[in-house]
């Protein structure tokens, strides 16, 4: 199946559960203006993205059975895959607030459509219980619920820690570079963002096929979990880094959006590679200029990062992250056993993003 026709059947699935949770309200005694406006939450915020995590539970468990998932294991997987998607709607309708943004996916953010406000925070609360409403109706007798109501909320908490030390980091009213640097950048990087978004989707699948916390093979113990966060967990670095990178050096055109991290202030890759190189007179621009909302101030920050060799830098660790995770990839050990990590499941994850130019 190619990628959108993979996507079509991953959205058909979201119709069924979004049903199933309407009715849900419904059998409670919720008025039709309540029914409304949780309907209108879900469709506005979980189903809009690129769906990547939510598709990538359906991906995982595909490789680790090794064929075509029936309809029921398809139905599980998706599930969990759009559990993944109300999480990360839950944190970004939250993430909005917080950071004050306006708009989110070309439209505007939760809390600044048109009536919403405030509101928004219950929504987003909303969107997180839903989660566990689903789990509990789908999953209450497998073997595995525990398990995946431990892995959300520990992901959950996870995240929000990554949210406290990224908001104490890069305050949206105040600059101060003093507290970036590389290694608070990888701190925040990993735990807002790694943690839920290459994790987490992995993790569940191998929950749903049965992965066990531990096996032996050709003599050796394994712990699968550990195994997998090992590589997805610095995947996420690198995917963020990207992210960073690309904002600084993409032309818009290709991007499909203006790079806005030099004039919010973000604790970015680029910052904390120039903050590294950076002259004292090359500081001193970085200073004054960075954070500001101003396209003259962002020029010049901007010209400190070509000056730094901030493209070189990112070029040479792009090589580095790549050729590192292929050697961790390839000595996982691997038998033919279900219920056992295929290295399959990170090399489609790795050649999905590398070189990536949007
Ligand atoms: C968003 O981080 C974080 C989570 C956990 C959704 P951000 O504010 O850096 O990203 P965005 O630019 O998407 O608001
Ligand atoms: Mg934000
Ligand atoms: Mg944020
Ligand atoms: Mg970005």
């Amino acid at each position: 199946m190619d990628r959108p026709a993979k996507r079509a059947k991953f959205e058909a699935a979201w119709e069924r559960v979004r049903d199933e949770l309407i009715a849900h309200v419904v059998s409670k005694s919720m008025p039709p203006d309540a029914v409304e406006w949780y309907r209108n939450n879900l469709d506005y915020n979980v189903p809009g993205g690129k769906l990547n995590r939510g598709i990538a539970v359906v991906d995982t468990a595909e490789i680790l059975k090794g064929a075509a998932l029936d309809d029921d294991e398809y139905h599980k997987a998706a599930i969990l895959g759009w559990g993944v998607e109300l999480l990360q709607a839950f944190f970004l309708v939250s993430d909005d607030i917080m950071d004050s943004t306006t708009t989110r996916r070309g439209q505007p953010s939760w809390h600044h459509a048109q009536g919403i406000g405030m509101i928004a925070l219950n929504d987003a609360i909303m969107l997180e219980s839903t989660i566990y409403y689903l789990l509990k109706k789908h999953f209450r007798d497998t073997p595995y619920y525990v398990d995946l109501l431990e892995l959300f909320h520990d992901t959950t908490f996870q995240t929000e820690m990554g949210q406290l030390i990224d908001l104490i980091t890069a305050p949206e009213d105040h600059v101060d570079l003093s507290k970036f640097s590389l290694d608070r950048y990888r701190l925040i990087v990993t735990f807002k963002t790694a943690y839920y978004s290459f994790y987490l989707p992995v993790a569940l699948a191998m929950l749903m096929s049965g992965v066990p916390t531990s096996y032996t093979l050709d003599g050796r113990t394994i712990e699968p979990y550990k195994v997998a966060r090992s590589i997805l967990l610095p995947l996420g670095e690198y995917f963020q880094i990207q992210d960073d990178f690309l904002d600084f050096s993409a032309p818009p055109e290709v991007l499909g959006k203006v790079g806005t991290d030099v004039i919010n202030n973000k604790c970015s890759w680029c910052v904390n590679t120039a903050l590294v190189l950076a002259t004292p007179s090359q500081r001193a621009v970085l200073d004054d200029n960075y954070g500001r909302k101003d396209a003259a101030a962002e020029a010049r920050v901007k010209e400190v990062f070509e000056a730094v060799g901030v493209r070189e830098q990112y070029a040479k660790y792009e090589a580095d992250v790549h050729r590192r995770l292929v050697e961790k990839i390839a000595v996982i050990p691997e038998g033919a056993e279900r219920g056992t990590l295929k290295r399959e499941i990170f090399t489609t994850f790795l050649e999905k993003i590398y070189q990536r130019t949007m």
